[in-house]
């Protein structure tokens, strides 16, 4: 067993160290084979005062990191000894041909089951920079999540100043209820689900909060050092704003997508999403506070509480109170557009930006928040979400086996291009008919072939702003706007040259997102809101990528261990 266990059971607790600072972990010089145990147990967790048994990998909250180096092949072997079905997704991998170790539970694979185990087995090929895992079942990423640290190939440096030390800062939600306890009560009502009792920095929500003392995360700096911040959101239902009093943020990648840098006092992260930012510790010594709150800017109850951490400087006495950073209020939709129209892909010779110029084929895909008859729910409706008013209903057999194998039955490749009928999108409020159409109704792509994606926000029931995940590719943002997507002007104002590329983009509220990529990547991809409630309501879908005509072209066959329904 010895040589499983770059990280062990008991391995490095970064996130439990009151002045925690990761330091550069070394790495062997040639391309490697890094093998993790991954144990799901369930653990008593505390925090603001209360107990509770959560599930954890290796006993731990926030999960270990997964360090690797451009090249690696990973293997992950996940033993499930908790009660619940498991699957384990690493979020913005690309899995070329390679589904069977992507993760979401019924889409490429069926769960593990309690006392099963699975060996994840993928190579991380023409990436680099920060990612995650999470667990895809049920909402139980809530506490089953960690970071990912691609290392760039031996002698391949940062195209940005180096940094002296690398940090990883995990944000979440914390529930002092069990998650799925929380999940079920709002299914049965037919309405959201209660609300997070605390954001968290590294698990942590901080002083903010009660019972904050053991439950802080501080991050010492020394003066004149710059620090890397791989920071994840790993929330389940908010897009965050994240700040550190007195310090800039130079923003150096997105998604594992090195940008072009720039400097602001405020970061824009959505469930999903991860951004890479250089600090430098050159202000007086002191403490200051980084704190994160949400961003939403729809007149629905806000998850307004401020989760925050410590930047302490060496030496500074613990006794001094932290200064507060200054956030973005949380509707600020403005510093929101400006932010995003900041972020640009490096778009260098050796990072090139290959964003498709000619579309082979066109989508327009609208999100709608709808309610579907419930008799036994509290206002006779039950809250859906929808794509091209199709509520998405999930498969008892993984749609990736469906399809390899070629089993009937299991879904249609009928998913409407664009809505079966058009309306003013971003109009009034639409109350009338908020009824959705249920299916597992995919859309099959050709190999190789460009797609053009527009998300377009409606105002069924009520605008909200959706951040959306793609599996298996990158994809370039185009454009974006505010109202109806107009396919003459609109396309006209796209960003040919250095559009950032990401996995995971936010669709604004009440407007559109238009996204690119080349699909040469065979397999059933998952594309999904990643707020947890509406995907739980079936704001979700797939593609199926066709293979292409070459044997390498075609997916990989299975694993022999992969888990059966
Ligand atoms: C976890 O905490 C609960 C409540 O304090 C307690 O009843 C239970 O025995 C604990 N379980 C373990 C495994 O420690
Ligand atoms: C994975 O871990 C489990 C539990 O420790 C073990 O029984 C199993 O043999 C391991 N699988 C591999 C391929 O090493
Ligand atoms: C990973 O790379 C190795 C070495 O090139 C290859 O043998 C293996 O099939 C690859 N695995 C996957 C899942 O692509
Ligand atoms: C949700 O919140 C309500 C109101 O505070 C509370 O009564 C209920 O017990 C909570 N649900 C769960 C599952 O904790
Ligand atoms: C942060 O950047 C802004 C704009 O470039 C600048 O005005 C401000 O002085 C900077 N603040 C610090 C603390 O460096
Ligand atoms: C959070 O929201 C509540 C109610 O909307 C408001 O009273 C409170 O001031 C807000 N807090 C912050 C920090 O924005
Ligand atoms: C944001 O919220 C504040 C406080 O609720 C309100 O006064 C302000 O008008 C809102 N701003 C926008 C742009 O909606
Ligand atoms: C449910 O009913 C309550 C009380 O009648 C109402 O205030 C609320 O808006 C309804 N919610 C939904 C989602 O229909
Ligand atoms: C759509 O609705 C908006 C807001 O109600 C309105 O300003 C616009 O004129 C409408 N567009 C069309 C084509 O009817
Ligand atoms: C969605 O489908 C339902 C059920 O077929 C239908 O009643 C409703 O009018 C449709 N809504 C839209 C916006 O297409
Ligand atoms: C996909 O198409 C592009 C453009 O025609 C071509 O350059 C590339 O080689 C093709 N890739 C594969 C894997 O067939
Ligand atoms: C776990 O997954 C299996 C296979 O899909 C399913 O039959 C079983 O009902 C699931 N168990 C639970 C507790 O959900
Ligand atoms: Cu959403």
């Amino acid at each position: 067993m010895a040589s499983w266990g770059i990280v062990h059971r008991n391995g490095i607790v970064y996130g439990f160290l009151v002045f925690g600072v990761i330091s550069l972990v070394s790495f062997t010089s040639e391309a490697a084979v890094k093998k993790y145990h991954f144990d799901v147990q369930v653990k008593n967790v505390s925090r603001l005062c209360h107990a509770k048994p959560i599930v954890t990998v290796n006993g731990r909250f926030p999960g270990p990191t997964i360090y690797v180096r451009e090249g690696d092949r990973v293997l992950v072997n996940v033993t499930n000894y908790a009660q619940y079905n498991m699957s384990i997704h690493w979020h913005g991998l690309k899995q070329h041909r390679n589904g069977w170790a992507d993760g979401p539970a019924y889409i490429t694979q069926c769960p593990i089951q309690t006392g099963n185990n699975y060996v994840y087995d993928f190579n991380v090929t023409g990436q680099r920079g920060t990612l995650w895992w999470h667990a895809h079942i049920l909402w139980l990423r809530a506490t089953v999540h960690g970071a990912i640290v691609i290392m760039p190939k031996q002698g391949t440096p940062y195209p940005f100043s180096q940094p002296q030390m690398e940090v990883n800062l995990v944000l979440g939600e914390w529930w002092n209820a069990d998650v799925e306890k929380i999940v079920e009560q709002g299914n049965d009502m037919g309405l959201p689900p209660n609300m997070s009792d605390a954001h968290t920095i590294n698990g942590k929500p901080g002083p903010l909060f009660p019972c904050y003392e053991k439950h802080t995360y501080a991050l010492e700096v020394e003066q004149g050092k710059t620090y890397l911040l791989r920071i994840v959101n790993a929330a389940l239902n908010d897009e965050l704003f994240f700040s550190i009093a007195g310090h800039n943020m130079t923003v150096v990648e997105v998604d594992a997508v090195y940008v072009k840098p720039f400097t602001t006092p405020t970061i824009l992260i959505a469930p999903g999403q991860t951004t890479n930012v250089l600090v430098r510790a050159n202000q007086a010594p002191g403490r200051y506070f980084m704190a994160t709150r949400t961003f939403m800017d729809v007149p629905l109850p806000v998850d307004n509480k401020t989760a925050t951490a410590i930047l302490q400087y060496s030496g500074v006495p613990t006794t001094i109170i932290p200064v507060f950073p200054k956030l973005p209020p949380p509707n600020d939709t403005s510093f929101v557009m400006s932010y995003n129209r900041r972020l640009r892909s490096l778009n260098s010779q050796q990072f090139p930006a290959n964003v498709p110029l000619k579309v082979d084929r066109k989508l327009f895909y609208i999100i709608g928040l709808g309610t579907n008859p419930c008799p036994t729910c509290l206002n006779g409706t039950r809250l859906t979400a929808s794509l091209n008013n199709i509520s998405f209903v999930m498969p008892e057999i993984a749609l990736l086996q469906a399809h390899y194998s070629g089993i009937n039955g299991v879904f249609t490749t009928d998913f409407p291009d664009r809505p079966p009928i058009p309306f003013n999108y971003t109009g009034v409020p639409l109350t009338a008919n908020l009824k959705t159409a249920k299916g597992t109704r995919l859309s099959k792509i050709a190999f190789n072939s460009t797609v053009e994606l527009v998300l377009q926000d409606t105002n069924l029931l009520t605008v909200e702003s959706h951040p959306f995940h793609l599996h298996g590719y990158n994809f370039f943002v185009m454009g974006t706007g505010i109202g109806n997507f107009d396919p003459v002007k609109d396309p006209a104002k796209y960003n040919l040259v250095d559009p950032p590329e990401r996995n995971t983009v936010g669709v604004p509220t009440g407007g559109w997102t238009a996204i690119r990529f080349r699909a040469d990547n065979p397999g059933v991809w998952f594309m999904h809101c990643h707020l947890e409630l509406h995907t739980g309501w079936g704001l979700k879908t797939a593609f199926v990528v066709e293979d292409g005509p070459a044997p390498h072209q075609a997916i990989l066959p299975p694993p022999k261990d992969l888990p059966p329904c």
